[in-house]
């Protein structure tokens, strides 16, 4: 077991189409039990292989919201058969993405298809905080981050923040993204 470093923007693997899982082997338990540790100690109540450098459709997630209550889910080959034609917005954040909140609008509910961590097919019907987590996470295995669902203005400007922090080696919420001081008052 261990943890894993955590991808950030604006690394080019969190771009990458991951892989299907065909093998259900010790290796696999092994990356599962790495994601669960990597996921927990962030924490974040979800995560996607890709987001510790392997391109392989495979998530983990927990949304208990009992303090010391866990209730963890993997979900191998996850595909999405079924959206809701009701949306509704979440406030979304992402670990590749630390400290940028912005809301997002996505399908309320939704029914996934999933392979199980025991290699038995699986399908789940989710609404809450679950779907919008699930939608989140198979679009980190598609390549997707949230910030492509929100307005370019504010894409753009996160992008840049982060470009700009990678390459002066300083954690994003150092590196300025407002306004120079000499412009306010
Ligand atoms: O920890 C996380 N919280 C979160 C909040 C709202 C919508 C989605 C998420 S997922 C995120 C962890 C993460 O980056 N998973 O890819
Ligand atoms: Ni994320």
């Amino acid at each position: 077991m261990a943890i894993r470093d955590i991808l950030i923007l604006p690394e080019k693997k969190l771009r990458l189409i991951s892989e299907p899982i065909r093998t259900f082997d010790k290796p696999l338990r092994a990356l599962v039990d790495d994601m669960f540790e990597t996921m927990y100690e962030a924490p974040g109540i979800g995560l996607a292989a890709i987001q510790i450098g392997e391109p392989l459709r495979l998530i983990t997630i927990d949304v208990s919201k009992e303090e010391g209550v866990k209730e963890p889910r993997v979900f191998i080959n996850p595909e999405i058969v079924w959206s809701s034609e009701e949306y509704s917005v979440y406030e979304e954040g992402c670990l590749s993405i630390p400290e940028f909140y912005e809301e997002v609008e996505r399908p309320a509910k939704v029914r996934v298809k999933y392979v199980d961590a025991d290699g038995k097919e699986n399908e789940l019907e989710a609404d809450g905080l679950l779907a919008t987590c699930l939608q989140h996470e198979i679009d980190h295995i598609n390549g997707v981050l949230f910030i492509d669902h929100i307005s370019k203005l504010k894409r753009d400007r996160v992008v840049k923040k982060f470009a700009k922090a990678a390459k002066h080696g300083v954690s994003p919420s150092l590196a300025k993204d407002k306004e120079p001081s000499h412009h306010i008052g």
